[in-house]
Order: structure tokens, then C-alpha cells, then sequence
């Protein structure tokens, strides 16, 4: 019994002193991941208080509205910040120094830099930030903020479509492109191009921020230091903006001819309505304050030699090929047409074929669209009758929209009240034509890059090749000959955005601060 005991004795000492060895080691290995966890915790707290550095930086460029961040082209802006502010520190996080530098080089784009230190753990991150860079809608042949449909064979497309809603499509259209929409790709019967196959589809897509006209401040800004004009035969009839001075007629009319087209250089303003037909040359963009008209042709002087790359039949045109085009072009006529309220196309007094008005305008146009900001989706707040401001004022103006009305369409002053009309014109209709007859294939021609933040709409009757992009919030165009869409990749944000960009003609912007890439140091 005895002899037991002493070996049970052993046996426990033996088995406690191996217990002692291992939880030695555990200890050891405990201290060891603790260590390590602290470690990546410090790691990771660094990195988040470097983060809020970049978002400070950001921060200080918008709120730099006199540009004095620019001057920093050689030495950054330097700046050490806590967390804490002014107050006091609720963790130790707070009272940590972040140091971040802001370097201006040059086109609007600010390179960001912040450094903050936990426990000895260093992190810094780097980003190229663009201001007032062009929104990404410019990106799409066709991009409707809430219901894009094509619905026609007589409709091809050349150039990504998209829609924040969902995208419909009937009666076999062709799409050479990719399709993407916030909701459902929705295809009623078929569909031809490459655009068929379902790998260039992306419903549930995620929604493109709108660029938001509500207040032209800045592109007044713009035209007026960069001295943005219009030119006909000679004649200045824009400087900078028109309507901001006493007596200045803030409605336009713009027609241009082969041997005296209408001559834009930049951004320009015009504070009314502006009607815009006929040959136009030069690089810049045309913002209205009202709406924008378009009652004919709009046709590049001197545009690119060909309408678009080539495309292969089956799949979209390399990157090669489309960047070579855009090189080839870049210095050729180039327009942008922004309006604040609508664009309206062809002859809008013209009583025949104005179905597409009544059955689809005057349902359109009503905020009460709820939390996403798309109508038709029976979400929380849609058609609720009460008005949301802070997710359904979707322009901006502080009151709520309802449906458009004919009221939509009509100039805000009489035709005769316009500047710059031409005697013997009295109408509209001496103006508009739905069918451009006057070009020797008789087709009509839309050349330019159209964006509203509320509808495009109007007739097309005759045949139309649109050069550029339609980009709107709503859309009800009527169409009864063929339709072809060839986008304009000169103005794919590829090339108009970052220190390599290519072309800029002063599109609208849709976030203030763009960031163009971020990487850790
Ligand atoms: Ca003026
Ligand atoms: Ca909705
Ligand atoms: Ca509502
Ligand atoms: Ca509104």
C-alpha cells in the first residue's frame, strides 16, 4: 500500500511538475499573442487615426473656397491635429497627434497625406483627391436616374447604358454596351448586340450620385475667371455669364451655320432659357439656368473624324482602341449641354405626335419617391403623401416637385422676348423641326453631351444619330425613325479625370472631393 503511495506521490509530482512546464509554456505563448494582439491593435488604431487624418485633409481642400491650398505646390501644408479637438480627451485615442500634409499638383487634384503613432506603431496613408472632378454619369451613352427603358427595334446604342432604377427593355432593341441598373435588367421579348449576353448585365448595380444644378455659383465662378464665352460671326454674345448683369436678357438664342457656327471657348452661363440650334464649334459646356432647347440638328463643325471607335460585332472595342480614338480626337469639337430644369428636343408646339408627352412626361417628376430617391419601388416614404426633404428633394430646391405640365416645356418668356432672334421668326415652329430635312442624307444629327437633373424629353420624327450621351434624372423621348446612340468616349472619365487626363471641357461634378486612388505608405 505503501509502495503505491510513494508512487501515486511520484506519479503526482512528476505529473504536477509537467503541468508546471506546460503552463509555462502556455503563459509564455499567452504573452506572446497578447503581445502580438496588442500589437495589431496599435496597428490598427494608428491606421484608423491616419484615416481620420485623410478625411481632415479632404475636409480643409473643400473648405478652401478662396484656393489658397494651391499655393502649396512645392513644400505641402502642414497641420497636427488631435482627435480631441478643443474639448477633452474621452480615451487616449483622442489625445494622440495626427500629422497630415496636403501638396497641391496642379489641374484641381491635392495629394493627401496623415501619420499618427499608437505605442510606437507608426501608419501613413497617401491619396489623390480631385475637386470639382466630373461626375461619373459622363461615363454612359444613356444614364437615367430613375427608369431607363429602350423600348424600340428602331434603338442602338454604342456606349454603356445605365439607370439608378431598374432598366427596361421591348420590342428588340439593339445594345452594344453594357447594361447596368440599381434594380432589375428587365427584358421583354429580345434584344440584339453584345448587350444581349447576360455577362454585359449588372442589375442591383449600385446607384451613381447625380450632379446637382440647383445652384450654378460655381460654374458662374468658373466662366466668369476663366473668361468662358460665345461667339457668332464675330459677335460676343456671351462673356462669362449672362443674366447676372442690370439689363442683360438672360434668354438666348443660339443658331449656328456652316460659315458662321456658334463658337463656345469653356464654361459659360446662361442664367434663363437657351435655345441652341445648328453648327457649333470649339471645346466648353453650356450651362442654363432654365431650360436648355434643342428644336433641330446640333452638328459639330469640326468633330471627330469618325463617330466612335470601331466596334467589333460580339464583344465591346478594346481599351487600345478606343484610348487611340480618344488621342486622335481629343482636340476636335467637343460640347457640353447642362441644364438646371429640362432639355427639351424637336418641336414641343407641334400638335401631332405629342402621345409621348401626356402617357409618359406628365406621369414623371413627383418627389414623393421615398428613401432610395427612385419612384416605382414601393419603399419606406414612396407615395406616402408626405414630402421627406432630407431624402426626396432630390433637386435640391427645398420644395417639393410634382408631375411635369405642359408648363415644363414652355419658354419662361415669349419667343419674341429672347435675345438674339432672328427677325422673321416669330414661333417656335419657325425655329424646331422634328425631322432635319435640311442635311443632304436628310438624318438629324444631336452632337454634344446632355445632362439635366430633371427631364429630356421631346420628339424625334425623322431618323437621329446622337453624338454624346443623353444623362437625365427623367426621360420621355418619342421616336418613330431609327435612333442610334454613339457615345463620345472623349468623355469617359478615364480621360477627363486625374493628373493624366486629356480633355476638359468643364462638365458638372457630382461630389465635390473625388478620390481618384489611396494607398498605404
Ligand atoms: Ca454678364
Ligand atoms: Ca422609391
Ligand atoms: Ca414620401
Ligand atoms: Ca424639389
Amino acid at each position: 500500500m505503501r509502495n503505491q503511495k510513494g508512487s501515486v506521490l511520484i506519479i503526482s509530482l512528476v505529473f504536477i511538475s509537467a503541468l508546471a512546464v506546460l503552463g509555462a509554456s502556455f503563459l509564455k505563448i499567452s504573452i506572446t499573442d497578447a503581445k502580438n494582439a496588442q500589437r495589431q491593435m496599435d496597428q490598427q488604431r494608428a491606421f484608423f487615426l491616419s484615416e481620420a487624418g485623410i478625411q481632415r485633409a479632404s475636409w480643409l481642400i473643400k473648405q478652401d473656397s478662396g484656393g489658397s491650398l494651391k499655393a502649396y505646390t512645392s513644400d505641402p501644408y502642414l497641420e497636427t491635429f488631435q482627435l480631441q479637438g478643443n474639448g477633452a480627451a474621452l480615451n487616449s485615442l483622442e489625445s494622440e497627434n495626427i500629422n497630415i500634409s496636403i501638396l497641391y499638383t496642379g489641374n484641381d487634384i491635392y495629394q493627401v497625406g496623415a501619420t499618427a503613432q499608437v505605442n510606437g506603431v507608426t501608419k501613413t496613408l497617401s491619396a489623390l483627391n480631385e475637386r470639382y472632378s466630373p461626375g461619373k454619369v459622363f461615363d454612359y451613352a444613356y444614364f437615367i436616374n430613375n427608369w431607363g427603358w429602350f423600348y424600340a427595334s428602331i434603338i442602338t446604342a454604342y456606349g454603356d447604358v445605365r439607370s439608378n432604377g431598374r432598366f427596361d427593355f421591348k420590342y428588340g432593341p439593339t445594345v452594344n454596351s453594357e447594361i447596368y441598373a440599381g434594380y432589375e435588367v428587365g427584358i421583354n421579348g429580345s434584344i440584339y448586340g453584345y448587350g444581349s449576353q447576360t455577362e454585359y448585365q449588372y442589375p442591383d448595380s449600385d446607384g451613381l450620385e447625380m450632379p446637382n444644378l440647383n445652384d450654378l455659383s460655381y460654374y458662374e465662378n468658373v466662366a466668369t475667371s476663366k473668361s468662358g464665352s460665345i461667339i457668332i460671326n464675330g459677335l460676343t454674345l456671351v462673356n462669362g455669364v449672362l443674366g447676372d448683369d442690370g439689363g442683360e436678357n438672360e434668354n438666348l438664342v443660339l443658331i449656328g451655320t456652316v460659315t458662321d457656327p456658334i463658337e463656345i471657348n469653356g464654361t459659360v452661363v446662361i442664367r434663363g432659357d437657351v435655345i441652341v440650334s445648328g453648327y457649333i464649334t470649339g471645346q466648353g459646356t453650356i450651362y442654363a439656368g432654365r431650360n436648355l432647347y434643342v428644336p433641330n440638328n446640333v452638328i459639330y463643325v469640326d468633330g471627330p473624324a469618325t463617330t466612335k471607335p470601331t466596334y467589333p460585332s460580339g464583344s465591346p472595342p478594346d481599351d487600345s482602341v478606343i484610348k487611340t480614338w480618344v488621342t486622335d480626337n481629343k482636340d476636335k469639337d467637343l460640347v457640353g449641354f447642362a441644364a438646371t430644369e429640362n432639355i427639351v428636343l424637336g418641336d414641343y408646339t407641334k400638335s401631332s405626335n405629342q402621345w409621348i408627352f401626356n402617357s409618359y412626361l406628365y406621369g414623371m417628376g413627383d418627389e414623393d419617391v421615398g428613401e432610395d430617391g427612385i419612384p416605382g419601388t414601393s419603399d419606406t416614404g414612396e407615395g406616402d403623401g408626405v414630402f421627406t426633404a432630407q431624402y426626396e428633394d432630390l433637386d435640391g430646391d427645398g420644395v417639393k416637385d410634382n408631375n411635369y405640365t405642359s408648363a415644363t416645356l414652355q419658354t419662361q418668356v415669349a419667343l419674341s422676348s429672347f435675345a438674339n432672334l432672328p427677325s422673321g421668326m416669330i414661333n417656335y415652329a419657325d425655329i424646331a423641326n422634328n425631322s432635319e430635312t435640311t442635311l443632304p442624307d436628310g438624318n438629324k444629327i444631336i452632337s454634344g453631351v446632355y445632362y439635366t437633373n430633371h427631364a429630356m424629353t421631346g420628339m424625334l420624327e425623322g431618323s437621329t444619330n446622337v453624338r454624346g450621351s443623353i444623362i437625365s434624372k427623367d426621360e420621355a423621348i418619342g421616336i418613330n425613325a431609327m435612333l442610334t446612340l454613339d457615345y463620345d468616349w472623349r468623355m469617359h472619365s478615364k480621360y477627363t479625370t486625374g493628373q493624366n487626363k486629356l480633355i476638359d471641357v468643364g462638365l458638372p461634378f457630382s461630389k465635390e472631393i473625388e478620390t481618384l486612388r489611396w494607398w498605404e505608405n
